[in-house]
């Protein structure tokens, strides 16, 4: 009797490894770390004024689900022509002047350090006339 019960006492035991080990494998399976973009956030300060005016750009508010925002890196494109006017930085503010009046699409680009990116743009307009409303009369 005695040794009936240490054998039903293994079986149980294994049986429990079993299901823990298959457990513990099936857990590494079902939550692989998948690394997910960052999300591309800025602020233009002014959005317009005119051409004296530097303009102050920030994206301190992108963020990452897996990174600080200390080492996601970020490039502008100034007027959205397709050519990045500043290389990849840790730096999330960024100042520009604009030599000509216009309106201006600024497209921004953040990068984790997997490599993975997100973009997005604002417009400003830059006008030499003071906001003034010309009125005909
Ligand atoms: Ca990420
Ligand atoms: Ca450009």
């Amino acid at each position: 009797m005695k040794t009936k019960s240490m054998i039903l006492l293994l079986a149980a035991l294994f049986f429990c490894s079993v299901l823990i080990l298959q457990y513990g494998c099936k857990k590494d399976e079902d939550e692989p770390e998948q690394n997910k973009p960052p999300t591309a956030v800025f602020t233009i300060d002014p959005t317009l004024g005119p051409t004296s005016t530097i303009f102050e750009f920030d994206a301190s508010g992108c963020f990452d689900p897996e990174e600080p925002i200390s080492v996601l890196k970020v490039r502008w494109d100034w007027e959205n022509n397709g050519n990045w006017d500043t290389d990849w930085s840790n730096d999330k503010t960024k100042n520009h002047q604009y030599s000509s009046e216009d309106t201006y699409t600024v497209k921004m680009e953040v990068k984790d350090t997997e490599g993975l990116t997100d973009n997005t743009t604002h417009s400003l307009t830059v006008d030499n006339s003071g906001g003034r409303v010309v009125v005909k009369e």
